[in-house]
């Protein structure tokens, strides 16, 4: 089922020049790129992006990371696209992902994972609306 799902290059995997080859993983594995684009959150967009964790104690450190630099944004589509990408993401915390995955393969902290992939397709929905309305 072709459906569409989106992820961010965080701050620290664009600082590191990882750009490139992360979005290469997605265009190998077939998945087509519909829209990409380079910006820097401001705070109000990352508290909306992030308000499903408004109330976990990394909230504000989330904040403060991803709006710490510029981050690329892709919006994909292919099959099973939202379940695939966290496939090649990989585990939340890098230190513990397995190799081969994105995270598992290029980091190892927790805020600082490389990668953000939408979780759900309302969830891809909401996202989308906040990068790029
Ligand atoms: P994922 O990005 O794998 O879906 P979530 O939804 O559990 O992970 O968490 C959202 C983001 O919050 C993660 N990408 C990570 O950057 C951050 N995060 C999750 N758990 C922690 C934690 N214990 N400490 C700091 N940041 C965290």
């Amino acid at each position: 089922m072709s459906e569409q799902t989106l992820f961010i290059v965080k701050p620290d995997a664009v600082a590191r020049k990882l750009v490139g080859q992360i979005i290469a993983r997605f265009e190998t594995k077939g998945f087509k790129i519909l829209k990409l684009k380079m910006f820097t959150f401001s705070k109000t967009q990352a508290q909306e992006f992030y308000a499903v964790h408004n109330t976990k104690p990394f909230f504000g450190e989330l904040v403060d990371f991803i709006t710490s630099g510029p981050v690329v944004v892709a919006v994909i589509e292919g099959n099973n696209a939202v379940a695939t990408t966290r496939i090649l993401v990989g585990a939340t915390k890098s230190y513990e992902a397995a190799p081969g995955s994105i995270r598992g393969d290029f980091g190892l902290g927790i805020s600082d994972n490389i990668i953000h992939a939408s979780d759900s397709k309302e969830n891809f929905e909401k996202e989308a609306k906040v990068v790029f309305e």
